[in-house]
């Protein structure tokens, strides 16, 4: 989508703080932290939201699951992590190109 900022990111047309690119995933630092450590996993490819996920997904969506452990133990979040996925606007999701939130490195609150 060419409005899609996460489109504009993935596409290198606005900066981001890289923590990960392969070529369907990309991940970046998070320009409003609510951790010490808190990154996002996008797919290069546009889906909206989780609600618009389909069958054919499955396995980007696997990959990105398992790059987040991956990823984390990268930044130093050895004792754990949050992900979250806010989905629409009832779930708090402001823009709308699918991500997993990767939260740690402080204590959380519970959920
Ligand atoms: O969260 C969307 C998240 O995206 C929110 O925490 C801010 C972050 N954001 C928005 N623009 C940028 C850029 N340009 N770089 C890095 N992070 C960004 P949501 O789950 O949709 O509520």
């Amino acid at each position: 989508m060419s409005d899609c900022i996460f489109c504009k990111i993935a596409r290198g047309e606005i900066p981001c703080r890289k923590v990960y690119e392969d070529d369907d995933v990309l991940a970046f630092h998070d320009i409003h932290p609510a951790a010490p450590v808190h990154f996002m996993l996008v797919p290069k490819l546009h889906i909206a939201s989780l609600m618009q996920a389909e069958e054919a997904h499955a396995a980007l969506l696997g990959k990105m699951l398992l790059l987040a452990p991956k990823l984390a133990k990268e930044q130093g979040l050895d004792n754990g992590f949050r992900t979250v996925i806010n989905t629409g606007k009832g779930g708090g999701q402001e823009v709308f190109h699918l991500h997993i939130h990767v939260i740690g490195g402080g204590s959380l609150p519970p959920m």
